[in-house]
């Protein structure tokens, strides 16, 4: 069963590049989708239109704009006036796995903790902090979309936004989660503690949902760089808006302070990593799924250095096959329980159910620290061996397993809310 869900990755994966196969002429007309690196000043959108192609988003932080052209014209994009490089577009899928067995529980009328969270000590961190913090600390998660009105998740979703197809739309239709997937990430981090169905690692933390996966749980790069460019700037839609330098942490500013991405791709694309270096040099803390397909090394945009990349491990703290190898750190992703679309709850498995697990680890980190000193942690490195860092404390904290320190299998080990926000408010 394992196996199946990367077969069927790498199908829709095979699938989705054959889109950018050379069409044959009877396809030429269709519109394909690029994004153009630019300088800023010599871009002229109309130039665009008159390949017969047209801008579909302009990005704010970086200078790229998502573009859609005949296939024929995009050789000619690259003589356009202002335009530097041309890259195509690729494919990004979501990183769960259905264990295939049962239908979501309509309803869990006594709250349980799910396995996931007791093992990463969630409950034992409470005491210092929940992840509320008067809203300065968001979690954006990039997925697809949420059950905004599940009762046990409606009141940390502060915000929702789509960037499908790039066009960005805070309409509730657009946000709603058609899959499932997302709803359950967002559980993991952030289900209330309340009377009812599960609890995520922090209760208290607002949620900023960003849809750039569809209903089949697919989605294309630039969507998911124009989600990072959304959580980087916020509801507001301004970076900075104070002009002060600080955007994570700032309680004038509306950006989110963690950046949670259950998805991935083969491909490398600079546009993307472009824009994931915004987020790290913004002070935000990118969380990313390292794959199910049992391959040596992550996926993108896991595979960054500015990013961490999760692995998987089970209840009896061993990683599955399918965990790609050489994580950052690792948190539970096998058989987990959370909330599921239509005010339900679902056990789904996967280096998908593993992110969340260290996104909200991570709040909670940020959380603590800002109740306490007014400002969040700078993100670090890989190397990073301080509690100077937030980084720096989940390697440190975490509970090594295989190999004494780093290994490929566990990355640092497995994350531990518990010892992390004690070393945050140290
Ligand atoms: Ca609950
Ligand atoms: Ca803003
Ligand atoms: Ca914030
Ligand atoms: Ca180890």
């Amino acid at each position: 069963m394992r196996s199946k869900g990367f077969v069927g990755a790498l199908i829709g994966t095979l699938v989705l590049l054959s889109l950018f196969a050379v069409p044959t002429s009877a396809e030429s007309t269709e519109l394909v989708r690029v994004v153009v690196h630019i300088d800023r000043t010599a871009f002229r959108p109309n130039a665009v239109m008159e390949l017969g192609g047209h801008v579909v988003y302009q990005f704010k932080l970086i200078d790229a704009a998502v573009i859609e052209v005949p296939m024929h014209a995009v050789g000619k994009l690259k003589k356009l006036p202002g335009v530097k490089m041309v890259e195509f577009d690729h494919q990004a899928v979501l990183l769960g796995k259905p264990p295939g067995v049962g239908k979501p529980k309509p309803s869990q009328p006594t709250q349980t903790v799910p396995w996931g969270i007791e093992r990463v000590k969630a409950p034992e961190a409470w005491s210092v902090t929940d992840g509320s913090t008067n809203g300065v600390i968001q979690v954006a998660v990039l997925d697809t979309g949420v059950d905004y009105d599940h009762p046990d998740l409606a009141g940390n979703i502060a915000w929702c936004v789509s960037t499908l197809r790039g066009r960005v739309s805070t309409k509730l239709k657009d946000c709603k989660d058609q899959n499932g997937h997302g709803t359950h990430v967002i559980g993991t981090i952030a289900a209330l503690n309340n009377d009812i169905g599960v609890v995520g690692v922090a209760p208290g933390v607002e949620i900023y949902s960003i849809r750039v996966l569809d209903a089949s749980g697919r989605g294309s790069y630039s969507d998911i760089a124009i989600g990072i460019e959304q959580a980087i700037l916020g509801p507001d839609g301004v970076a900075d808006s104070d002009g002060d330098g600080i955007i994570a942490g700032d309680p004038d500013d509306d950006a989110a302070e963690v950046i949670s991405m259950s998805l991935g791709g083969s491909a490398d694309d600079q546009y993307l990593h472009d824009m994931i270096t915004q987020a790290y040099n913004a002070g935000i803390v990118i969380v990313a799924a390292s794959g199910n397909e049992g391959a040596d090394s992550p996926s993108y945009p896991a595979a960054y250095p500015e990013v961490i990349a999760v692995g998987a491990t089970d209840s009896n703290d061993q990683v599955p096959s399918w965990s790609n190898r050489q994580p950052e750190v690792s948190a539970p992703g096998v058989d987990i329980l959370s909330t599921y679309p239509d005010d339900s709850y679902d056990t789904l498995s996967g280096t998908s159910m593993a992110t969340p697990h260290v996104s909200g680890v991570v709040a909670l980190i940020q959380a603590a620290h800002y109740n306490k000193y007014g400002t969040v942690l700078p993100v670090g490195t890989f190397d990073d061996m301080t509690e100077n860092t937030v980084r720096g404390i989940l390697h440190v904290t975490a509970d090594d397993r295989g190999s004494s320190g780093w290994d490929a299998d566990y990355g640092y080990g497995i994350v531990r809310a518990d010892l992390a926000v004690q070393a945050a408010i140290g």
